[in-house]
């Protein structure tokens, strides 16, 4: 029998790669796709390896006409993709917003928002034809209210919430689902890259509470594409048990 397809976005680190490893443990033919190829030809050689069937596309999401190639450049078995993963992403910086980068900014919109929609824009027309298909956008308890020093990074995971409920009433006459994910502190690169490598200062995010993993994740992620057809979690918040919103998190001295 044919397998189902899902892609995935920055599956070289943390969530995406959670995911990448439990949609292959549940059965999926893989699209794996990050701009590091050589961490993503890694990946790809571990899971063939557990006999998973991996294509691993090296490209940039904020760049349109790389998104476009990569797609519309599908070999033909590897074109009816089932499940979309639009997980790549980031925060830059933690400043007030009268003191944040241009830079941090453009690269947060361009990747969190655009790139995301790169993505839906041209995968999303095979789901509708097709009458069947699954989007499931990595949004975050970031984008429910801003907190400090958050601003932009806020900013966009609000665009992925509204972008995902968009989306999904846009294809309400169809079959395809359309699914927001908000997990709250997670410990993978995420504040690393944040923090622009000041590994100190990324721990310190995680110190005195239990953090969720990406592999948490990415249960509720394969949770919500293995639900029976005619339901559809349609977003769910996923947070580590002592962080109560995306202020309010409870610390072990
Ligand atoms: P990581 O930094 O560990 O992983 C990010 C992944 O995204 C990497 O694989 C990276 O791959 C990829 N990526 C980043 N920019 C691009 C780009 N321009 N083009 C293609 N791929 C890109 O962070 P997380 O796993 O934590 O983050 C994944 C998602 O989860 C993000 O959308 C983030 O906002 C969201 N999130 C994270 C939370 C957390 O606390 N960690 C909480 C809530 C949401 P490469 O560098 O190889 O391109
Ligand atoms: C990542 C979670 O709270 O660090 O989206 O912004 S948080």
């Amino acid at each position: 029998m044919k397998k189902k397809i899902a892609l995935i976005t920055g599956t070289t680190s943390g969530i995406g790669e959670g995911c990448a490893r439990r949609f292959a443990q549940g059965g999926y033919d893989l699209i794996i796709t990050a701009r590091r190829g050589e961490l993503l030809h890694k990946l790809q050689t571990e899971l063939e390896a557990q006999g998973t069937r991996v294509l691993a596309l090296a490209f940039d999401v904020r760049d349109r006409e790389a998104t476009r190639q990569a797609i519309e450049g599908l070999p033909e078995d590897w074109r009816e993709i089932d499940v979309l993963v639009n997980n790549a992403g980031l925060a830059r910086g933690l400043e007030p917003a009268y003191e944040g980068s241009f830079d941090d900014w453009d690269e947060m919109i361009d990747t969190n928002i655009k790139g995301l929609l790169n993505l839906t824009r041209f995968v999303v027309p095979g789901m509708v034809e097709r009458n069947r298909g699954h989007v499931i956008n990595i949004g975050s308890v970031a984008g429910d209210a801003a907190y400090g020093g958050g601003n932009v990074y806020c900013a966009t995971k609000s665009a992925v919430k509204a972008i995902t409920d968009g989306l999904r009433i846009d294809v309400a006459h169809t079959k395809v689902r359309v699914t927001n994910v908000k997990p709250g502190l997670v410990e993978t690169h995420f504040s690393n890259v944040r923090f622009h490598g000041d590994d100190a200062r990324a721990d310190k995010v995680y110190q005195g509470i239990q953090p969720l993993t990406g592999d948490d994740i990415a249960d509720v992620v394969f949770y919500a594409a293995s639900a029976p057809e005619h339901v559809q979690i349609a977003e769910v918040l996923v947070l580590a048990t002592h962080q109560a919103n995306g202020t309010v998190v409870h610390r072990e001295p």
